[in-house]
């Protein structure tokens, strides 16, 4: 365990300072009990600091939980915080019998107990301090989302041209190829909506079925019920990707029936390969024809409905002394910069 490793390297290159050697004795084992316990709390914190304050959002959450089970990053966390805990106490009674020791033999066989139990407590956590690097890794290869801000979740089956829609619609620059999966874990891009900012989330595609959901199906079912403002859901009515126009509809379906409350906005893309009576909207990501139309009807969707806008209600909202001019800077001294000027 490197953990333990560095805590005892650390400890041993104590260098005490004594007029005897017995003083120099016990203060080198109060340097080693000290110093190793603290090394390990240090390093405990920082294999958990991406879980600190202020945490994870919900839809942070919603994605670990998905992707590891319910309360397993929790339960993990909770078990590192305890055992730091219980690192503490133990460096502090072992910083006790330290001091109680009556010979050179005591505080070695003192240190040698200390660095038993802190041995094994570390041991005890091994398996939760993997969890949560695997955690940390799995969320530095995720986009954070801004919670709050208007979300367009682009989704739909496999290889029915999301990933070609969400370069055009945004500044997202995903992989795009012939054969479904491409596409495995979400990411977003921006798009200006002229009032907003909108982020555009990709997804991986999502087969109809209701069991057997690989991990990538379930991040994109996670992106369409938690953190979608509207989603795009994209449909390939010309066969190229490898799924029937009824499948695609049957998910639609099911969607709307499961996100009462996300506006699902449909839409046959690839129209460069043959139009059809549908009374869908048409668009073609390879051409750009009936991109415009498209983004009319996203900016309706997003467009703030009958409140005020978010700028007059912050000024409305604000009180009186908030508005106030920021106070004069203090003034200079003479051959010396303030801090604040560096
Ligand atoms: N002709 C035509 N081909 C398209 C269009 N949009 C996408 N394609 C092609 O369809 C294939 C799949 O495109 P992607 O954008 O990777 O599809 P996806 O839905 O993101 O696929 P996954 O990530 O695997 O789910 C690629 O070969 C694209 O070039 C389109 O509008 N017209
Ligand atoms: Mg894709």
């Amino acid at each position: 365990m490197e953990i333990l490793d560095t805590a005892f390297r650390r400890a041993s290159l104590a260098t005490p300072h004594g007029q005897t050697k017995a003083e120099r004795d016990r203060l080198r084992a109060k340097l080693k009990v000290v110093r190793s316990c603290a090394t390990v709390v240090r390093h405990l914190r920082l294999e958990a600091r991406r879980f600190a304050k202020p945490g994870l959002t919900p839809f942070e959450g919603a994605l670990v939980a998905g992707a590891y089970g319910d309360g397993v990053l929790d339960r993990a966390l909770l078990r590192l915080r305890r055992a730091e805990e219980r690192i503490r106490d133990l460096s502090r009674e072992a910083e006790l019998r330290v001091r109680r020791a009556s010979s050179a033999e005591e505080l070695g066989s003192e240190v040698r107990a200390c660095y038993g139990r802190l041995s094994s407590f570390v041991r005890e956590v091994d398996r939760d301090i993997e969890v949560v690097r695997d955690v940390t890794e799995f969320l530095r290869h995720r986009p954070r989302l801004e919670p709050g801000a208007p979300t367009l979740v682009v989704a739909g089956f496999p290889n029915v041209g999301k990933s070609s829609l969400v370069e055009r619609l945004s500044s997202a620059h995903p992989r795009i190829a012939d054969y479904p999966f491409t596409t495995l874990s979400i990411a977003v891009g921006h798009a200006d909506l002229g009032f907003d900012r909108l982020q555009v989330v990709d997804t991986p595609g999502v087969l109809g079925r209701s069991h057997r959901v690989n991990l990538a199906e379930e991040e994109a079912t996670t992106a369409v019920g938690k953190a979608a403002t509207v989603v795009l859901f994209v449909i390939d009515p010309t066969g190229t990707a490898g799924y029937t126009l009824e499948e695609q509809e049957a998910l639609l379906e099911r969607w709307r029936a499961e996100y009462p409350g996300v506006p699902i906005l449909d839409v046959e893309t690839k129209a460069d390969l043959g139009r059809r009576a549908s009374g869908r909207m048409q668009v073609s990501a390879t051409t750009g024809e009936g991109v415009e139309n498209l983004w009319s009807a996203l900016r309706a969707q997003f467009e703030p409905k009958g409140e005020l806008p978010p700028m007059e209600e912050a000024v409305e909202e604000a009180p009186d002394a908030e508005i106030e001019e920021a106070p004069a800077p203090p003034p200079r001294r003479a051959g010396r910069r303030a801090r604040n000027d560096a």
